[in-house]
Formats: structure tokens, sequence, C-alpha cells
């Protein structure tokens, strides 16, 4: 079935941001050695760490809710996006910005105070980041130690954790603010829980999501991979310091490691939990015939704006369907900022792999997303990021004609009448 992928990747763009580490010559080295293994140009590591909030499990997405709902108790309208950058803040020093820049009549520590059980009430809310469960499985399948380190009390990981089914056991160690001396950017927590390990730090491989954390993880002599958050853009120049940085846990690549590679791919294509997104086609930034030669259907944001927020940025393949006109067309799609052009909207933008005789602005498009094909990137050249365009729709239209994408052609979302959708 594979043979019918005749598509070739060629010169992935996201190799260049890769590590030399590309091709290990260590097949299995953490079976053999606690630390790491370097045979002058490539390093394989025998252990990986992670950082739990906002790197394995979505805390941003309640820390927004807890807020809102204080909030209003308080009379004031909580604004999420930008006010507070929380990234790598101890909670406290994000309390006494939050309480300052909205005038809230508490102190920063009754704020911590008051919203810890609101936390608590919405651990259970709480899920995994895309690509999260599925690395750590992998990693413990294949018998990699695995542990967990977060700033947060260890009771409060303990709880979060406790709500993601089948994690507690995976983690060989776990590691809690309160048990160390000094948070990060500190290299403690790293070094104790390498301690813990009984593995060596230069063959620990730490991934996170903020820049404190880097610098622990880089303090601690330990290879770092930078993940930051899915919802903000990341600002320039602040993950510099880490090993790699990824647009998100579904592009970590465990063979740059010397660890056993997923065999999940398919096509080039990695399949994901499909997504169903649909609405009336808007204008876009008028850019996709005329600078592109490529036109891309723009749907409005706000009618999915959650599904938005929670989806890594990147480009996808999946089925689409004008509803009005009873066809079902491959579609692959860009859902991000546009690097390229570095716009300052999250936007999601599929092109129909189909010529169309006229626009169809206003129509009702659905589409029904069924795999990850690569992050967004960047391009030194209109030509390059055109023809890596090109290559993305070859990629997606040999991989639809094959499950477990082929079997969504036919979903009933798909072609439903508008007035049915919410029954699907
Ligand atoms: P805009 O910036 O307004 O999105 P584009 O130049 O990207 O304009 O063109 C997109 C429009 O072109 C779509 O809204 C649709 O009406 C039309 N169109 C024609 N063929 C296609 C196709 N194959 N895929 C997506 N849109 C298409
Ligand atoms: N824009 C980028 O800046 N970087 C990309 O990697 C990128 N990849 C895309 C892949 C596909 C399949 C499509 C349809 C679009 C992609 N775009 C990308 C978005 C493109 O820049 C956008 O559609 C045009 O700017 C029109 O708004
Ligand atoms: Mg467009």
């Amino acid at each position: 079935m594979l043979l019918r992928c005749l598509v070739k990747r060629s010169a992935p763009v996201i190799s260049a941001l890769l590590p030399l580490a590309l091709s290990s010559p260590f097949a299995f080295p953490h079976r053999r050695k606690m630390s790491a293994s370097c045979d002058g140009v490539h390093c394989a590591v025998s252990h990986v760490i992670f950082d739990l909030d906002d790197t394995l499990i979505d805390t941003e997405g309640i820390f927004d809710s807890v807020n809102r709902d204080l909030f209003a108790k308080f009379g004031k309208v909580w604004e999420s996006k930008g006010l507070v950058n929380r990234l790598g803040k101890q909670p406290i020093e994000t309390a006494r910005v939050l309480v300052k820049d909205y005038g809230l009549p508490c102190s920063a520590e009754e704020y911590l105070e008051i919203t810890a059980p609101l936390f608590r009430e919405r651990w259970s809310m709480l899920r995994p980041l895309p690509g999260a469960a599925r690395l750590i499985k992998h990693l413990h399948n294949h018998r990699i130690p695995i542990a967990l380190v977060s700033d947060s009390p260890k009771s409060n990981v303990m709880g979060k954790l406790n709500h993601q089914h089948g994690w507690t056991e995976l983690f060989k160690a776990v590691l809690g603010g309160d048990e160390v001396q000094k948070g990060k950017p500190d290299p403690e927590i790293y070094s104790t829980i390498a301690e813990k390990l009984g593995a060596e730090p230069d063959g620990c491989l730490v991934i996170e999501d903020s820049p404190t954390g880097i610098a622990a993880g880089k303090a601690a002599g330990m290879k770092v991979v930078a993940v930051p958050s899915l919802r903000r853009k990341a600002s320039k120049n602040q993950y510099d310091s880490a090993d790699l940085v990824l647009s998100s846990l579904l592009d970590f690549k465990p063979e740059v490691w010397g660890l056993p590679a997923f065999q999940d791919w398919i096509c080039n294509t990695l399949p994901i939990e499909p997504w169903y997104v649909g609405g009336p086609v808007i204008k876009g930034f008028g850019r996709g015939s005329k600078i592109l030669g490529i036109p891309t259907a723009n749907l409005p944001t706000t009618a999915f704006s959650s599904v938005l927020s929670d989806c890594v940025c990147g480009i996808y393949l999946g089925w689409a369907a004008l509803s009005d006109r009873g066809e079902v067309y491959k579609m692959v799609m860009s859902v991000g900022w546009n690097p390229y052009f570095d716009n300052t909207e999250k936007t999601v933008e599929p092109w129909l792999l189909h010529e169309f005789p006229e626009d169809f602005y206003g129509e009702e498009l659905r589409l029904v997303v069924v795999g990850y094909i690569r992050p967004e990137a960047n391009f030194p050249s209109l030509e390059a990021l055109i023809e890596r365009i090109h290559e993305d729709g070859r990629i997606a239209s040999s991989a639809l004609d094959i499950n477990p994408y082929a079997k969504y052609q036919n979903h009933p979302y798909l072609l439903t009448p508008l007035c049915q959708k919410d029954e699907i």
C-alpha cells in the first residue's frame, strides 16, 4: 500500500533547523549506556526529562479561564491577549504584575491563595499538548527512562498527572518546585533529577517551553529542545540558547538524539485525531492567487477560535467540500502566522486540489483535517515558498488515496446541509 506514495520529500525545510545528529551510528545506545554517546560529531542521549506545564499539558488554557471568572467577581474584565507574559516567571511575580496592572483589590499573595483552588478544580480539564502523549508513550515503550520536573509543588504536579490517564507510571522520577532550594533558571532541579535517575547530565535531553527552563537545562550541562507555546507567536531570540527549537512535539524526531524513530509517519504525513471546521469562505490577504499563484480559501477564524488556538501551526492535509455542490475535494492547508509574510493573525488557509473556473466566496466550506505534514517555515525566496507548497500538495494528494485518510472522504460532516451540522 505504501508503494503508492511516490512523492519524495526533498530537502526537508526543518532539517536546516536540526543539529548535526541526524544519523546516529548508535542503534540503541540507551540500552547500553547511562550517559551520552558521542562519536565526535553526533551525540546521543540516554534519558529524557520533560517540563510539565505548557510542555506536555496545556495549562495556559486554564490560566485564562481562572482569571476570567475571578476578574468578573472583582468587576473587572480579563483581557487574555498578551497582557501578561508569564513565560518562565514564578507564580508570585505573575501575580504581582496582575494585581498592579488591573488594580485588583487584593495582594499578590492573596491572589495566589484565591486562585489555587480555582486551578485545582480545573485540573480535570487539562489536555495534553499535541504530540505529548504519543512521545512519552513511544519513549516508555522503547525503555528510554523519562522524568518530569516542574516549578509547581510536587502535590500539584501529581494532581495534574492523575488526570492524564496512564501517565503517572510512565515517569521514572518526578520532581516538584518545592523539592529544591532554587527554581529555574538555576540548574538545581535538573541536576537533582539526573542524580535521581543515575544519569550523566550530558546524557540527558531536556524538553522545555520557557526560556528560564531552557537556561536551567543548559546550566545543568544537558541538551535542550525548546517547544515554544502553541498559543503565542514566539518572539525572536527567546530560545537561542536551546540546542533545537521545534514548532511542536509533533516535530520531535527521536533519531536526531540517537533514540528509536517513530514508525507512525505514512507517506511523509502523520495521522492526527481528525478535526472538523467549516464556515463561509471570506476574503483573505489577497495574496494567494495574485502573488503565489496558489488560491487559498480563507475561513472566518471567529467561527472556530478555540480549535484554532488549540492547534499546532503547520501544514495539514484533509478533505474539503463546498456543501452546496455535493462534491468532495482533496485539500492541503496552512494554519498559522505565515512566517514568510509575518502575519499578526493566526489563520486557516486551505488550498483545494482542484481547478475551479471561478471564485466561491460566501459558499459554505467544510473541512475534515486528517493529517499533519510539517511546521510552518520561513523561506529565502518566494519561489522557494511556492515550490514547497506545491510539494505539500503532491504529498497530500498521494497520501489521501490511502487509509487512514481515504475513509474520511465520505464523512457526513462534509456534505450535510448546514441546518443538520450540529447533530453530527
Ligand atoms: P483571498 O486572499 O481572498 O483568500 P486568494 O487569492 O487566496 O484570495 O484566492 C482564494 C479564493 O479563490 C477562494 O476564496 C476561492 O473563492 C477561490 N478559489 C478558486 N480556486 C480555488 C482553490 N483551488 N482552492 C481554494 N480557493 C480557490
Ligand atoms: N506560508 C509561510 O509563510 N510558510 C509556510 O511554510 C507556508 N506553507 C504553506 C503551505 C500550504 C499548503 C499553503 C496552502 C500555504 C502555505 N503558506 C505558508 C501560506 C501562504 O503564505 C499563504 O497562503 C499566502 O500568503 C496567502 O495568504
Ligand atoms: Mg487566501
